[in-house]
Formats: C-alpha cells, structure tokens, sequence
C-alpha cells in the first residue's frame, strides 16, 4: 500500500486537457520533482490550482500545466495526492507519468484508486461499485440509480438489516446461554414477528436492486431466427439506423453484431445473430453456433418468423428450443401477402407473447419495444432503486434465503442453536455484500473491473 500510483484519469486520446492522478504517501514532494511553478506544490495550500511546467529528467520543459495537491484524509483515495492537468493528447501525459515513474511512482492497476479509498475507510463496498455504475450509466434513471447508491443509500439500508439481524441472533444467544431464566429474552412469537418484518424490508430492498440492476446492465437480448427472416432489419429498425448488412440472400449476418439502445430509461443490449440453419459452409456454421450461444446468454430472445413464409420444421425446432426461456415471437414482414397469420402463430406457440411488425417499414417497432421491456421487469416501473451489481444481488439473496430458512426453524420449533447458525450465514453474506473483512480475492475481482485510472 505503500506504493505512489499514477494513472491517466481521463481517457487515451486528444482532448481538451488530460489529468494525471498520483496517490501515496509523499506524492506531493515527487510530484515537485518534474513540476517547476512560482512555489512549490508542498507550499501551496491544499486543492489550489497552481500554473507550472513540467520538466523531463534531461532538463526540458515539456508541457504547461496546472496541479493540485490534496492532503491526506481530504482526497479521492483518502490518501496524500496530486493531480497534474496537462495538455490534452497522448504524449504530455505520458511523459508526465513516464518521468513520475522514474521518480519512483508506479503505473495503477484497474481501479486501484478506488480500491485505495475502499481500504482506507473512505467508502464501503457498495460504494465502490456505484462508482462504476456510475462511470458505465447509460441513461439518466441508470445514473440516478448508481449515484444513491454512491453516496450512501444502499449501505444505510444493508447496515441496518444486518443490526436487526445481530440483535435478534443476540437474544437468541442469550436464551440459549440461560436456559433456566423462564420468561426469556425473547419469545417464540416475538422471534418470528421480527424475522417476518425483516424478509419483507429484505425483499423490498432486494425488488429495488433488481430495478437498478437492469438499469445498470440493461437488458441483454439477442434477436434470433432463420436465415433472411428479417433479423438484421429489425436490429436496424430498433436502432433507427443501418448498422447491419441486410441483403435478399439467406446467410448474411455470420458475426454477432452488437448495439445498445435505451427505452423508457432502460439500456436494451440488441445482438443480431447469423440465421439457424444446417450448413456446411464453415464461416456460416461458426455464426451458428454462435447464434446458439447467444440464445443461452441473452436475458431476452427475439425470435423471428416470416410471415411471408410457412412455417417450417427449422422454425419448430428453434420454437422447442427457447420455449422454455424467456422470450417475444416476432411475426416479421407484415407488409407483404400473410402465409402464416398471428392467429395461427398465437394457437401454434399458446404460451408466447407474438407481435407482428414490419422491419422493413417500421411498422410496430415502438409497441415492439415497449413489450421488450415489459417482459422482463414484469410490467413494473424501473425507476428509483439502488444502481448494484450481480455479485451484490446474489449476497442479498442468499441472506434472505438464509432468514426464510431460520423463520421456518423457529416456527417448527427445531431448536435455538439451530436458529442461530442460520442467523449467521445471513450475517456473513451481508458483511460479504458490505465488504466487511473483504478477501483480497473478492476485491480483486470487484476491482478488476475498472479502468486504468479510476
Ligand atoms: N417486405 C419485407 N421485407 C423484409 C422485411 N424485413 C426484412 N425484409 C427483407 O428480407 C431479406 C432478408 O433480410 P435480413 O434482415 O438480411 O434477414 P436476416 O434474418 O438478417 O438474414 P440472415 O442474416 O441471412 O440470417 C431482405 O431482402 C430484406 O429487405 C419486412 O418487414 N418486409
Ligand atoms: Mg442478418
């Protein structure tokens, strides 16, 4: 921990300005090293802008910049930091961090920053993460969603679930510790009305964190179906632009071709995927398998039929295969003479939502859409929410889990220790979500998943 680190906080490329971050202890007097202003950066008062230049190790002045020192405890990573504004472009902030390193700073890992202020007390787990959600927001109720959780929020929430819990396994102790105490701690009834109360908070919180969490990572949704049905068309009528190849011979698209778009607020994840078939082409059949991969992947498949055609044996067998997963059936080419009608395709597939649009026309691409967010949150209006990722989700669950398990000891009167242990795991996933005693393990893959520089 020791260690300066430095990193390009804003992104490769030209640009306005570019911002190099340095963290550590005595970051201030090696950033003095390179940096020549009217006082020295340790002179200046902390988080003041101050205009200098930067010198190179043979003695050139290479860039004018301005720099800010922040002390330590009153920074991004709570520790002693500078930051160097240089020129935008890819070289001044090279050098700058090239000759910072010579000095004896090194490059940061992804989200080391951030990981630094995590250890150092600044902002817990959850915070961490937001931070993410936050850079990655793809639209405003996406961006609103992480920044609650960002400053706060969430943890208060989780940290008085976890305290309810703590008291609640406390006086089980208590009674189990002083069994001849005939009145007790706490009864029976009262164990149960509190564990009743805590799953339902739990699972209104859990309900907030599936919004943000769709929010956050969108709806991932792959469009699938024969060849020359129309996929590639109504990805491009989805995105209101020609993004993939469409043509009249069967086996266009091979690639994945992948976009995002937002409705209503929610990031739709599109992936357009080479047509079923058997082939013997090799290119195609790798598109295929592909395709078939995406099938599995997706949280939402587009399956789609055309029209214009009969229904064919490939078609049942794609029908059988996402059956059992979530998904819209989308009658394609409703511009042209029907050989199979919505009627017909609502009686072969009873369980399916079909919708008929005309990609190539535009025509019910809106409803399209609207019926694409429905399915997945259920008609529910995402909004509000905390922005989290599927690690945090899966912590809560599993606490939550854990209490519907006790609740069911209790009732059955299966024995307090019994009760406790339970009470325990919904503990320890909770300081798992909160970051309490965080292995390295865990950190690294959370933090894996910054950039350079955050
Ligand atoms: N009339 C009509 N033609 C359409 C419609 N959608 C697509 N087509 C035509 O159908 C043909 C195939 O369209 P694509 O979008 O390339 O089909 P695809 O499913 O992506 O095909 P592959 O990539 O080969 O699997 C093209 O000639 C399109 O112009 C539609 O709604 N109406
Ligand atoms: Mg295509």
């Amino acid at each position: 921990m020791e260690d300066i680190i430095t990193a390009l906080a804003t992104a490769w490329g030209e640009s306005g300005i570019a911002v190099v971050r340095l963290s550590g202890e005595g970051s201030v007097s090696l950033a003095d090293k390179i940096f020549t202003g009217q006082k020295k950066l340790a002179g200046q008062p902390a988080r003041f802008l101050t205009l200098g230049r930067l010198r190179s190790s043979d003695g050139e002045l290479f860039d004018e910049v301005l720099a800010v020192r922040f002390a330590k405890g009153a920074s991004y990573t709570a520790e002693e930091s500078v930051e160097i504004h240089c020129h935008g472009g890819l070289l001044p902030a090279q050098k700058c961090m090239e000759e910072l390193c010579s000095m004896g700073a090194r490059l940061a890992q992804p989200g080391e920053f951030t990981r630094r202020a995590f250890v150092n007390g600044r902002i817990d787990l959850p915070q961490a993460e937001a931070v993410l959600g936050v850079i990655r927001a793809e639209s405003d109720e996406a961006l609103y969603a992480s920044s609650r959780t960002l400053q706060g929020a969430f943890a208060e929430k989780l940290r008085s679930f976890l305290d309810d819990i703590t008291e609640l396994a406390a006086f089980m102790e208590v009674d189990l510790d002083f069994p001849e105490e005939d009145e007790g701690y706490i009864t029976k009834e009262d164990s149960e009305i509190r564990l009743v109360d805590m799953i339902s908070a739990g699972e209104a919180l859990l309900a907030d964190c599936r919004s943000g969490l769709i929010l956050r990572e969108g709806i991932k949704t792959a469009i699938i179906g024969r060849p020359n049905v129309g996929k590639s068309s109504l990805l491009n009528a989805l995105l209101k632009e020609d993004r993939a190849i469409v043509t009249s011979v069967p086996g266009t698209t091979r690639d994945r071709i992948e976009a995002t778009f937002t409705h209503k607020g929610i990031p739709i994840r599109i992936i357009d995927t080479a047509g079923i078939r058997e082939t013997i082409d090799e290119v195609e059949c790798i598109g295929v398998n592909q395709s078939l991969k995406s099938i599995e992947e997706a949280d939402l498949r587009v399956w789609v039929i055309d029209a214009g055609d009969e229904l064919s044996e490939e078609d049942m067998e794609l029908g059988g295969r996402v059956s059992s997963m979530k998904h819209l059936v989308v009658l394609n080419k409703s511009d042209i003479p029907q050989k199979i009608s919505l009627d017909q395709l609502k009686k072969s597939f009873p369980s399916s939502r079909v919708v008929s649009v005309s990609a190539l026309k535009s025509d019910g691409i809106e409803e399209l859409k609207d019926i694409m967010v429905n399915e997945i949150t259920g008609g529910i209006k995402v909004t509000g929410g905390y922005g989290v990722t599927s690690r945090q989700i899966e912590c809560l669950s599993a606490a939550l889990t854990s209490l519907r398990e006790t609740l069911k000891i209790v009732s059955e009167g299966l024995g307090d220790d019994l009760a406790i242990t339970c009470l325990s795991d919904s503990r320890s996933q909770l300081a798992k979500l909160l970051g309490i005693d965080a292995t390295e393990n865990l950190l690294d893959t959370v933090f894996s998943q910054f950039c350079i520089g955050k």
